[in-house]
């Protein structure tokens, strides 16, 4: 007896312990609970919000509305610090209801119909009203998921301090389509992955659900991702086979209730691969009616099955053109398989083959813009920001508004592959920003890619962005803490593409990190200026591809040897007299893919930004800059600038101490540290090297590179994730 009552005793010891670790913030911080952390707010905020906020009332039992609940009711008792109660009827002052008109009845009295007509499948509506009398907000939408992102934003609205009074705003999604594309390999790695191995753990599927995989979805559902392709564009058959389709609609099922759709890659040589056929040919009957059976299949499975992505004809993979079809033959092949199930196809538009003697950055304007107006109603075509590869800064893709009848969907990269991967704080919003903001000219002055994608400018009947996932198993998500922001600014602004950089950093901040104005205004500042650090020390004035061969972490300006479209020499040019790829009129042409405006612009020298000079022009190391400075000297700079901010970027943090949580202060500490010594590299190696061709002396003033250019070509990186 006695030894079990101090086995019990102990058990208890413990539990309470065990509690005590989990509630305690040191533990808690280790960054798995994203930005939806509902931590008390300071107490000057919560009594002003404390009589807005007295119970929560959301009827109904489906599972999303039960998701709805159990989020206000975490939300709310965790922001005020105490338990709000949750009760089927209004009964006091402050009450908030979440619900549809038909799960909510009690808000039939309400006249909602004129708004909620405006507010699609997606939006929802928040507003302060009384009802039986009592003082109320109303979080209300057409569907309950609609309710689930309404219950998000206000819970929003309390993370980052705004009134609660008169409420009365509404939103709905401009764009469609708001997907993450994972990478993920069925072995569980991921390509270009820095966060660990792949979420899907397909072995123990479908028997095994994670929860980590409900978690995955809140957070998605929290910024509005509705769709996730599961599997990486370099696909893999096997995935469309009943023993994984099993595992997919096991994801599928969980992923439903957050308004989440899987999507599934699609090897283009499967019917031969697992189909048995002797033959892929998008024209073959046999081929055409093994895609229709998968299909059917697939959605025996999955009833809401989202679609397919994919990679044709690119970098190995297979496709349509290996049977003298074109990529519309491809995706519409696909398309029809799936349109009587409501599903699409988005057929990416990433193309080169460098047996094609022509400059890389021009291929894939070349093989879609003669497509354009024959891919079928339910195709997107799904385009990088920029023409080469998601270098730290490209021109807008010039796809970009010269396909009127083809919606074009865009796709960001998220994972940092050309961006310091897990190890470099970058904030990415500055960069799809300039994408989404770059001026197309396609229909004049005014024609931005943010119009081009959500589908006003041409009138497309479906929208879409696709954000290339930086998710993996690593306990907070994102291997660098920061990287939650990039993944949490893509949602922000795939709902909505006019949201500025600053504050969506903001907002995050605030949810993830502090109130504290200071600490807000400071992290912004130092999120704010990491991208244009990151483009100084790697890739300035428009140089790109720099990068070391294979795993891309590192600088590799030297490399000469392969595939010649793979070099950084090919992209670099630089000569004993310049340095710059020439796109001119006068050169490769790409600048005549652009609309008049655009090119004339680009072409000149004398107009081109000079961000972008190097993408577009060979220039002339002695060329005058707008500072007067040589084009040698800028670019010396540019590249100390880049070191220099990473310098402050760490000052920055280290006066954050105190202020933010030890466990991911230190880890932020130190990977700046890396970052650091990083850029060092980058800058070092790359100004070395071009001073073999410009042989001109590093200006005066800058400290010189404490290591030769052999040592910088001698380092050899092994065994980096992502590659
Ligand atoms: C998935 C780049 C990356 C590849 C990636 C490819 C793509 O080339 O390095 O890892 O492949 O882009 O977007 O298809």
């Amino acid at each position: 007896m006695r030894t079990t009552a101090n086995f019990y005793t102990g058990l208890f010891l413990l539990l309470l312990l065990s509690k005590s670790i989990l509630i305690s913030p040191l533990y808690a911080e280790d960054g798995y609970r994203l930005w939806l952390r509902y931590d008390p707010l300071s107490s000057e905020q919560i009594t002003k919000y404390q009589p807005f906020i007295t119970q929560g009332v959301v009827p109904g039992r489906s599972a999303t509305m039960t998701i709805v609940r159990n989020e206000l009711a975490q939300g709310l008792s965790g922001l005020l610090g105490k338990e709000v109660p949750m009760s089927e009827q209004v009964t006091r002052d402050g009450a908030i209801i979440a619900g549809t008109p038909d799960s909510a009845p009690l808000l039939q009295q309400l006249s909602l119909e004129d708004t909620l007509r405006q507010l699609g499948e997606e939006g929802y509506w928040l507003f302060s009203t009384r009802i039986n009398n009592k003082a109320c907000t109303v979080i209300t939408a057409n569907t309950e998921v609609g309710v689930l992102y309404g219950v998000f934003h206000f819970l929003r609205l309390m993370q980052t301090g705004q009134t609660l009074a008169a409420l009365s705003l509404s939103s709905r999604p401009k764009v469609q389509l708001r997907i993450l594309n994972h990478w993920d390999n069925l072995d569980g790695s991921v390509e270009r992955g820095y966060a660990g191995a792949s979420l899907w753990q397909w072995h123990e599927l479908p028997t095994y659900k994670d929860p980590r995989y409900a978690d995955y979805a809140r957070a998605n559902a929290s910024i509005g991702i509705n769709g996730t392709v599961l599997t990486n564009v370099n696909a893999n058959a096997l995935v469309l086979t009943e023993e994984y389709l099993r595992k997919v609609a096991a994801l599928a099922d969980i992923f439903r209730p957050y308004g989440i759709k899987v999507y599934l890659t699609a090897r283009f040589s499967a019917p031969i691969e697992t189909g048995g056929l002797a033959t892929a040919d998008p024209l073959d009957t046999a081929v055409i009616a093994w895609w229709k059976t998968k299909a059917d299949e697939i959605y025996r499975h999955i009833p809401d099955f989202g679609g397919f992505l994919v990679k044709a004809n690119s970098e190995g993979q297979p496709g349509p053109q290996n049977y003298n079809r074109s990529h519309a033959d491809g995706a519409n092949m696909l398309a029809d398989a799936v349109a009587s199930h409501g599903g699409v196809v988005m057929w990416r538009a990433f193309v080169y083959d460098n047996n094609v003697p022509d400059d890389r950055a021009k291929q894939a304007y070349n093989e879609f813009v003669p497509l354009d107006g024959q891919f079928r109603d339910n195709v997107l075509v799904q385009v990088k920001n920029g023409p080469i590869d998601f270098q730290p800064r490209e021109p807008f893709h010039p796809l970009f508004g010269a396909m009127p009848e083809t919606p074009l969907m865009l796709e960001l990269q998220v994972t940092q592959e050309y961006f310091g991967q897990g190890l470099h704080l970058t904030y990415l919003a500055p960069y799809y920003k300039e994408c989404l903001q770059s001026d197309t000219y396609a229909k004049g002055k005014g024609s931005y890619v943010a119009q081009v994608i959500d589908g006003t400018l041409h009138d497309y009947p479906i929208t879409g962005m696709a954000g290339v996932s930086n998710i993996g198993a690593n306990r907070n998500w994102t291997g660098h803490p920061f990287g939650q922001a990039n993944w949490f600014t893509f949602g922000r602004l795939a709902w909505n593409p006019a949201l500025s950089a600053e504050a969506i950093a903001q907002e995050w901040i605030q949810m993830t990190f502090s109130e504290e104005e200071q600490v807000v205004q400071l992290i912004t500042d130092l999120m704010m200026m990491s991208y244009e650090a990151a483009v100084n020390y790697r890739t300035p004035l428009g140089l790109h591809h720099l990068m070391a061969w294979h795993h891309h972490y590192g600088p590799g300006p030297w490399i000469d040897e392969g595939r010649a479209d793979w070099t950084p020499v090919y992209y670099h040019r630089a000569d004993s007299g310049g340095i710059g790829f020439d796109r001119t009129t006068r050169g490769s042409d790409a600048v005549s893919q652009y609309f008049p405006e655009v090119r004339q612009k680009f072409n000149d020298i004398t107009t081109v930004p000079e961000n972008l000079l190097l993408w577009f022009h060979h220039v002339d190391w002695d060329h005058r800059m707008q500072s007067g400075r040589t084009l040698w000297e800028a670019l010396c700079y540019k590249y100390y600038e880049g070191v220099d901010t990473v310098r402050q970027m760490k000052e920055i943090w280290h006066s954050l101490e105190g202020n933010i949580d030890s466990q991911r202060y230190e880890h932020v500490k130190a990977l700046l540290e890396i970052q650091l010594q990083h850029a060092i590299e980058w800058r070092n190696a790359c100004v070395l090297y071009f001073q073999t061709y410009s042989q001109r002396p590093i200006p005066s003033g800058l400290e010189k590179p404490d290591k030769t250019l052999d040592y910088y070509k001698s380092i050899e990186r092994k065994y980096l994730p992502g590659s």
